[in-house]
């Protein structure tokens, strides 16, 4: 998973920076191949729709599979593992939980507010700043060259001025504190880890032929006193190869949660380009429920289950044929 150079970072150099700079980077911290075959795990052309499984969603120019730990083992892997689990322990005084999580594409165009992490919600809607410890891990999973992270030096120590806002504008950004703008433009793989008390976002950018993929997760230090903070998390069972107490605690079993998966979607949050891709893809669907149902209103119930079950002899009696000729 991680490359041999940060495999020799210790954990200790990590927590240092984060403590003092408020934010730590790693170029390439994951192999390429890691990242190839993770990403082989998400088809981000296919969307849900009235689909019985979890997957991708669209809000505007983005793109979400927000249940990851049910889709994608090395998502799991990464999330869960003990260099991650190592870093919280050593930068948490108490005990912390996976808030949220989810791999996201940004494509084309996105006009990211500034902002900071450490939100209290109700329902969907944020509605005031925290002061629990938190830290934001981001992985780059494309070489990014457009929308990098960026970081407001210092600004861990001083957001909590601001903490009766949403948002900072660029306006007011670009008016005192430009010059502490840190850009992390860097390669596949690559790992930035920060203070969610710090200001950040992702550089606004336009390139209708550029897309950005990332994971992100979200760890907050809950203690005991914040039930309810975080989003849920969906893990698939059979990934959970490592069922330590700490890696149950961490992804909160029996920890009550109250935000709804981010971001919040319907058809009404994709583009018309994309709502037009996907009729697209109904259209023969959509002939097959027609005949389907034109099917059943034709014929009487009786003769579908003889039909079905004239079908399921034909096919077992091949099936019997074709291994006695095997034999
Ligand atoms: O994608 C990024 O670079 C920043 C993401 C971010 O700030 C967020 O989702 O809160």
């Amino acid at each position: 998973m991680f490359t041999l150079n940060f495999q020799n970072i210790s954990t200790s150099q990590i927590v240092n920076e984060l403590k003092s700079k408020g934010y730590f980077v790693f170029e390439q911290a994951l192999t390429e191949q890691y990242v190839e075959e993770l990403l082989l795990d998400i088809d981000f052309n296919h969307i849900l729709v009235n689909n019985n499984d979890v997957g991708v969603v669209i809000a505007y120019n983005q793109k979400f599979l927000t249940h990851c730990l049910v889709s994608s083992k090395k998502a799991y892997d990464i999330i869960t593992c003990q260099k991650v689990l190592d870093i919280c322990n050593e930068y948490f005084s108490d005990s912390y939980k996976l808030t949220n999580h989810r791999i996201y594409q940004t494509s084309k165009i996105s006009h990211m507010p500034w902002h900071t992490d450490n939100n209290r919600q109700a329902g969907k809607q944020l509605v005031s700043k925290h002061n629990m410890p938190g830290l934001l891990f981001l992985f780059y999973l494309s070489d990014v060259t457009k929308n990098p992270f960026q970081y407001l030096k210092d600004s861990h120590k001083w957001s909590h001025k601001y903490s009766h806002e949403i948002y900072l504008s660029d306006r007011f950004i670009d008016n005192n504190y430009k010059q502490d703008i840190l850009t992390f433009m860097m390669k596949k793989g690559s790992l930035i880890l920060c203070d969610i008390h710090g200001v950040h976002r992702a550089e606004p950018f336009q390139d209708n032929r550029y897309t950005r993929t990332t994971l992100l997760f979200q760890v907050d230090q809950v203690g005991n006193d914040n039930a309810g903070h975080g989003e849920k998390n969906i893990v698939n069972t059979e990934y959970i190869d490592n069922p330590t107490q700490e890696v149950m605690d961490y992804l909160g079993f029996g920890f009550k949660r109250e935000y709804p998966a981010f971001p919040c979607t319907s058809v009404a949050t994709m583009t018309p380009e994309d709502i037009l891709k996907i009729q697209k893809q109904l259209l023969p669907l959509t002939l097959q429920a027609l005949a389907k149902s034109l099917a059943t209103f034709l014929l009487p119930g009786k003769v579908k289950i003889n039909a079905k079950r004239l079908l399921w002899h034909l096919k077992s009696s091949r099936s019997k044929i074709s291994k006695l000729f095997r034999k």
